[in-house]
């Protein structure tokens, strides 16, 4: 979910399309499932089974089940039949394909057993979800998919599909809703509850789905409320591997690798990671053994991570799609975006974070060389989508903080003023930019109204309280710098306002 490129797929005839019958015609040198796929049964329920689950933790789950048959994938989509269409055909097979410099490395992975859509198949997921067998349901829905308020934390009751969930509680549609009937399911009949497992890049994920989860828990039924905040464990992850949306080339370019038809393969980096809170009551795969690092606090790394890679990722894609790039390697080929990227995490996230044992200064040059990676193609458009919901973790956090400590933010409140003028809807040609973002509307009018005053455009957006809480909109310093930058946007652009910044 929240990768976007729908497959626009017509079979070739001449090809033979991924399935588990035509493996054997796939080329000898590409790895394929090492182990038996009709002997592996689920133990984890997905929900949300976009490009990134797919580059990421089913990766670690195809590593584990030569040695823990019992733990395969069952992925539900929450919005779109697409990814089932895709994976149906072809047995739940796909290609995740490895790009750098150095070329294309692709692998079949066998670790989804099925997919189900959520609008047609929600009983059998329920079912599926109430079951014994299911020890984990573990989530990538994205920001906006945990229906709360961005700057808070708190369930959003008066979100749309809450609001639905709440008066239809057995037939859910929200991720939030999905969890608590399956949970009141199990209640119900006795079963122990799975650990809620959030693989999304929210601050502190466990906690805040545990928060979203127990709240809508409670307003459902009260008891129920009580054994969902005391009973059921919510492990947080940090989760990190960057996966562009796949395009009709790249299935082009794993066909001609594979030398079969995939409909909906996964282009990603080489680089992956993976840190997991050690809380699961009812078991976990070995996780270890595939490569991630269980720890008891999950939380610094999950703050390294938002503040130092997401940070910069959506710094540089509001200037960048200003300045007229498509991907983060084309904005990485400008030196001045280069520097003041280092300049960001350098000069005003790594004092922010507390990490003792880690090189905070290897871990920035890793993420500029993985920003540069050429052969990924990761579009800014993509990034700067749903900045509402990431702001906060990605970039106001970290402005707190220096703010409390009379520290500057000049960089990190240039990344605020270019997400203002990219919400605008308009770029520096004059041309529509199509923003992406559940508040768009609400934007959208708001910038409408300021023109381009950038006093009143700062005035207008700041006022979004789910975003910027009730804190930023009075702090001075935050308002003449971000009104500052504004203010180049406007009048000399984003590449040159960049230039300037980094002197
Ligand atoms: C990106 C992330 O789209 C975005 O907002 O910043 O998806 C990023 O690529 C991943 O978090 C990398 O782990």
């Amino acid at each position: 979910e929240g990768h976007y490129s729908a497959p626009d797929f017509e079979p070739e005839t001449l090809m033979t399309r991924l399935s588990a019958t035509s493996l054997a015609a796939i080329s000898p040198d590409i790895a394929l499932p090492a182990y038996d796929r009709a002997a592996i049964t689920p133990g984890i329920v997905h929900l949300g089974i976009g490009a990134f689950h797919r580059a990421h933790m089913a990766v670690y789950v195809d590593d584990l089940l030569k040695d823990q048959p019992d733990w395969a994938i069952v992925g539900a989509s929450l919005r779109r039949p697409d990814t089932k269409e895709a994976l149906e055909p072809q047995d739940g097979l796909y290609t995740v394909a490895v790009r750098d410099a150095a070329g294309t490395h692709p692998r079949v992975i066998g670790s989804i057993l099925k997919v189900l859509d959520a609008n047609s198949e929600r009983e059998d997921l329920l079912a599926l979800m109430a079951s014994p067998q299911i020890r984990i349901v573990s989530l990538t829905v994205t920001e906006k998919g945990y229906c709360h308020d961005p700057a808070t934390g708190e369930l959003d009751q008066r979100h749309p599909d809450i609001v639905h969930d709440l008066a239809n509680p057995t037939a859910p549609k929200s991720a939030p809703g999905m969890l608590v009937e399956a949970l009141a399911r199990r209640h119900a009949a006795g079963i122990t509850p799975f650990a809620v497992m959030s693989c999304d890049n929210l601050p502190s994920n466990g906690a805040t789905v545990k928060r979203i989860v127990s709240k809508l828990a409670s307003l459902r039924d009260a008891a129920l409320g009580e054994w969902v905040a005391d009973k059921v464990a919510f492990p947080g992850t940090m989760v990190d591997r960057i996966v562009p949306s796949t395009t009709d080339a790249d299935r082009e370019i794993v066909a001609a690798l594979t030398g079969v038809e995939d409909a909906w393969p996964i282009m990603t980096e080489p680089f992956t990671q993976w840190v997991i809170e050690d809380d699961f009551p009812d078991g976990r795969p070995a996780f270890e053994k595939a490569g991630a690092q269980l720890v008891e606090d999950v939380e610094p790394f999950e703050r390294m991570k938002l503040r130092m890679l997401n940070g910069s990722h959506s710094t540089m894609a509001y200037l960048g799609y200003l300045a007229g790039h498509e991907y983060v390697s084309d904005a990485m080929g400008d030196p001045a975006f280069v520097a003041l990227i280092r300049g960001l995490m350098t000069e005003e996230v790594m004092p922010t974070l507390d990490m003792p044992g880690t090189d905070l200064g290897a871990y920035r040059d890793q993420l500029l060389e993985r920003f540069a990676n050429p052969a990924l193609k990761h579009r800014i458009w993509q990034i700067a989508m749903d900045g509402s919901q990431k702001l906060p973790q990605r970039l106001l956090g970290t402005i707190r903080d220096r703010l409390a400590a009379g520290q500057g933010i000049e960089r990190l409140s240039l990344g605020v003023a270019a997400w203002m003028r990219y919400v605008m809807g308009i770029d520096e040609k004059g041309e529509n930019i199509d923003v992406r973002d559940p508040l768009a509307i609400r934007m959208m009018a708001i910038a409408a109204g300021a023109g381009s005053d950038p006093e009143a455009l700062f005035e207008g957006l700041v006022g979004l309280a789910e975003v910027f809480g009730d804190d930023l909109a009075d702090n001075e310093v935050f308002g003449a710098d971000v009104v500052e930058h504004l203010d180049s946007l406007f009048d000399v652009g984003a590449a040159e306002t960049v230039r300037e910044v980094v002197g």
